[in-house]
C-alpha cells in the first residue's frame, strides 16, 4: 500500500497518511510522496479544498524514529530542509484552503503539520502532545513559531517543554484547533466543512490566508496596505462579480474559483 493515500472528489483532494501500523509516522518516502501530493493540489485547476487526514486511528506521530537510529546533527538537518520544512510551506502558501481532519494522535512533527492547516478540526477522543523534548529534541515544523502565536507563550512554553498529551478538547478552549466533534460523526462533519469550503470563493479564500501569512510579521500600517492590495485582487475575480450579482438578484451564487 502507498504510505500516502490520494483522491480527488467533487474538487476536493483527501490525502490521507497511511502508515497505521506505525501511527502514520513519517519515513523519507512519505515525506516526499506527501510534498508531491501537496504540489498536485496546489497546481490542479479542479482541487478547490485539501483535506488531510490518518489511516487508521491516529492522525501522525511524528518522523519515525526507527529511521534515526544514529542520526547526527547534519542528518537531521538535511530531513528538515528535505521533509518536513516543505510539507508545512506548501501547506501554508496553498493557494486553497486546507482542512487537517485530525483523527487520533498528532505527536511531534504531526502536531505541528496539523496546526499549519487553515481549518483544524478533531475527534474528541484526539490528542496533540509536542513530543520532541521527551526524546531530547527541540519542536520543529514551524511548532516554535505557531504554537505561541495560538496560544501564548506561556502555554506553548510550558506544552513543549513538559511534552504533555493535550486531549483535544482542551486544545480547541486554548484555540489549536477550531473544533471538536464526537468519533462517530467526525468524518461526516469534517468533510461537511472541506465541501463548504469548496463551493466558496478559492481566490478569495487563497488572498485571506496569504493575508493572515503576513499579519504575523507586519505591523498595523504594512497590514493595511496587504488588505488594500489584496482587496483590488479580489474585486478583480469572477466570483466577486458573482457575489455581487446573487445578492443583488436574491439567489444563491455559484462560485467557479476564477
Ligand atoms: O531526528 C529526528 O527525529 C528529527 C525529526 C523530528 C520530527 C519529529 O516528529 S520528532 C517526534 C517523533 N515522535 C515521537 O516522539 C512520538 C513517539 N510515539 C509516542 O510517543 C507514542 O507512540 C504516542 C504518544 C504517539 C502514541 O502512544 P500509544 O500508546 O497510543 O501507541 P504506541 O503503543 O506507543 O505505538 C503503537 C505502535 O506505533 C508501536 O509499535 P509496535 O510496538 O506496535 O510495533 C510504536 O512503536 C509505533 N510508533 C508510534 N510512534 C512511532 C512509532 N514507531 C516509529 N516512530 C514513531 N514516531
Amino acid at each position: 500500500m502507498p504510505s500516502i493515500l490520494f483522491e480527488v472528489k467533487d474538487q476536493i483532494a483527501f490525502i490521507t497518511l497511511n502508515r497505521p501500523e506505525k501511527l502514520n509516522a513519517f519515513n523519507r518516502e512519505m515525506a516526499l510522496l506527501f510534498q508531491q501530493k501537496l504540489d498536485e493540489c496546489q497546481h490542479d485547476k479542479n482541487v478547490r479544498c485539501v483535506y488531510i487526514t490518518g489511516a487508521g486511528k491516529s492522525f501522525c506521530a511524528g518522523q519515525d524514529l526507527s529511521e534515526v537510529v544514529e542520526t547526527d546533527g547534519q542528518e537531521v538537518n538535511k530531513m528538515l530542509r528535505e521533509q518536513y520544512n516543505p510539507i508545512v510551506w506548501k501547506i501554508r502558501m496553498m493557494e486553497k484552503p486546507v482542512v487537517g481532519a485530525i483523527n487520533g494522535v498528532a505527536a511531534g512533527a504531526g502536531a505541528n503539520m496539523a496546526l499549519a492547516c487553515d481549518v483544524v478540526v478533531a475527534t474528541k477522543s484526539s490528542y496533540f502532545t509536542q513530543a520532541f523534548s521527551k526524546i531530547g529534541l527541540v519542536p520543529d515544523s514551524g511548532g516554535t513559531f505557531i504554537l505561541p502565536r495560538f496560544i501564548g507563550w506561556q502555554r506553548a512554553s510550558a506544552l513543549m517543554m513538559l511534552a504533555d498529551k493535550i486531549p483535544a478538547e482542551e486544545a480547541e478552549k486554548m484555540g489549536m484547533l477550531y473544533k471538536t466533534f464526537p468519533d462517530e460523526i467526525f468524518v461526516e462533519e469534517s468533510i461537511k466543512i472541506a465541501e463548504k469550503l469548496s463551493h466558496m470563493p478559492t481566490r478569495s479564500l487563497a488572498l485571506i490566508k496569504h493575508a493572515l501569512n503576513f499579519s504575523v510579521s507586519n505591523t498595523f500600517e504594512q497590514q493595511l496596505k496587504i488588505e488594500d492590495v489584496f482587496q483590488q485582487k479580489a474585486v478583480e475575480t469572477h466570483d466577486y462579480k458573482e457575489g455581487v450579482k446573487a445578492f443583488l438578484e436574491k439567489r444563491v451564487p455559484e462560485y467557479t474559483g476564477e
